[in-house]
């Protein structure tokens, strides 16, 4: 198995801590970015399996596969010894929705922070209006969020994709401005998770690269 990845990407690292949590190996090829140059430069080889030129892509027996939660509902068929999507279909359908809904977040909003305060470090010439929507947006997510984490210890039954992808969604978010004081059960699920070795180790990796970014 082959996974174009980029450190910096939420996205692959939603794959990255589903491979470390489900104890598989993957070779790892690094699509870097920078703040002068954002994604690059891209290997004829990457493109040639990624039609939108985007991390992460599975590449496993000649088959590119592209999005990130498509190759982890592959990951679960293929390698299910470690399962982290529920069986039932009610929990099945939450798993998907809260995924769902922490991709939305980071296609849409992690975006506009990334832009407006991890792009423009000094404040100059930020929108603040679009920060101040964002930060809106974030809120009301969070509270249904603490609502549900409120009556359970993971967000569809067990441990599950749902977690890998909010954690990593809010990982990023919150250091661009989005806080977690005043949701104690988002605050302990998220310290929970981040205790887990896969976590650590992904949060450590990305806190390094953007650093040096
Ligand atoms: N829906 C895709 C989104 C992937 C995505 O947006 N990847 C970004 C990095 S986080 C990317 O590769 N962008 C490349 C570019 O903008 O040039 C998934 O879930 O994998």
């Amino acid at each position: 198995m082959k996974l174009w990845s980029g450190t910096l990407s939420p996205f692959s690292t939603k794959v990255r801590i589903a491979l470390a949590e489900k104890h598989l190996q993957s070779e790892i090829a690094e699509i870097p970015w920078s703040r002068a140059t954002l994604w690059g430069p891209k290997p004829a080889a990457f493109l040639a399996v990624s039609p939108k030129g985007e991390v992460p892509v599975l590449e496993e027996a000649g088959v590119g596969i592209v999005d990130s939660t498509v190759i982890n509902e592959y990951l679960e068929e293929a390698y299910p010894r470690v399962p982290l999507m529920p069986t039932e279909p009610l929990a099945r359908a939450e798993c998907r929705m809260w995924e769902d809904m922490a991709d939305h977040f980071m296609a849409s909003h992690l975006t506009v922070l990334i832009r407006e305060v991890f792009m423009k470090p000094d404040g100059l010439n930020r929108d603040e209006t679009a920060v101040k929507d964002t930060l809106s947006a974030y809120e009301r997510y969070l509270a249904a969020l603490e609502r549900k984490l409120s009556t359970a210890e993971h967000l569809c039954g067990a441990f599950s994709f749902a977690d890998i992808a909010t954690w990593i969604g809010l990982a990023f978010a919150r250091t661009l401005g989005v806080s977690l004081e005043d949701t104690p059960a988002i605050r302990a699920w998220y310290d929970r998770l981040a205790a887990r070795p896969a976590f650590a180790t992904e949060f450590e990796q990305i806190v390094a690269a953007a650093a040096a970014a």
